[in-house]
């Protein structure tokens, strides 16, 4: 799996340094211009709280592993459960096998971190959200949908119709073969065309909201709207 090189090479220069003493436009000095736009302001965000208590280091195939705190329990097949409630007619839990028994779903796309680096081409295989939505049955007054992961920490949220898309999938699989626990596996979100903050890791809970709850990152100023330059939808 090839790495762009436009994204920062090696060890994360400047990622320990306090943002607010960086103007965006040394940032994009620094780091060069792979990330434009509002992300050249707060990009790097996450790898300076990260510091604080979690772990940013060179992951597999030019990912980076990403977890906001020191240590993550590992679950497997035997103990990995994935719950569906919140604002629904019949909430669900389903174990990893009957999540490999439902309809899978393939999606192919370049891997983006708001840090600057992209991993291209990244198949993931999953349920699509969608299904899960479905199966358990949304109630009219429910507009987004809120995740939250077995590191105890971390969540996301996306609204009703982001979660509905085709391309948002409950993955099962990357690059062909299961997700490791680095990778947040067994089971983690992958919106696709999102930045990759949006996928949660450890997924455990999906919760169906009356409104969007802010996420993890965006208490650090990340958009709650992670699109990926030319997938954000024309209507917005
Ligand atoms: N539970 C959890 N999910 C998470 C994160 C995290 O710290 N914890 N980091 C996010 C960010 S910023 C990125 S870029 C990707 C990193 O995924 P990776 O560690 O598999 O490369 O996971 C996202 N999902
Ligand atoms: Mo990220």
């Amino acid at each position: 799996m090839k790495r762009k090189t436009s994204a920062p090479a090696g060890k994360p220069v400047g990622r320990r340094v306090v943002l607010g003493v960086l103007g965006a436009g040394v940032l994009g000095v620094v780091f060069g211009p792979a990330v434009q736009g509002v992300w050249r302001g707060i990009r790097s965000v996450a790898s300076q709280v990260m510091t604080g208590g979690g772990t940013v280091k060179q992951g597999a195939g030019g990912f980076r592993y990403y977890s906001i705190v020191s240590s993550v329990p590992r679950k497997d097949a035997s103990d990995y459960r994935l719950t569906v409630g919140g604002l629904v007619d019949k909430p669900l839990a389903f174990t990893l096998d009957q999540l490999r028994a439902l309809p899978q779903s393939a999606v192919t796309k370049d891997v983006h971190c708001t840090d600057g680096w992209v991993v291209d081409e990244v198949p993931f295989t999953g349920v699509k959200l969608a299904d899960l939505l479905d199966a358990a049955g949304v109630r009219p007054d429910a507009h987004a949908v809120r995740f939250t992961c077995f590191d105890g920490a971390y969540s996301e949220s996306l609204t009703l119709e982001q979660a509905r898309r085709d391309d948002v999938l409950v993955a099962l699989t990357i690059q062909g073969g299961p997700i490791s626990h680095d990778a947040g596996g067994p089971v983690r979100l992958y919106v696709a065309p999102m930045y990759y903050y949006k996928s949660a890791k450890w997924l455990s809970g999906i919760e169906l909201t009356a409104e969007v709850k802010p996420g993890y990152w965006e208490k650090y100023g990340y958009p709650i709207d992670g699109w990926l330059p030319g997938d954000e939808p024309k209507h917005g």
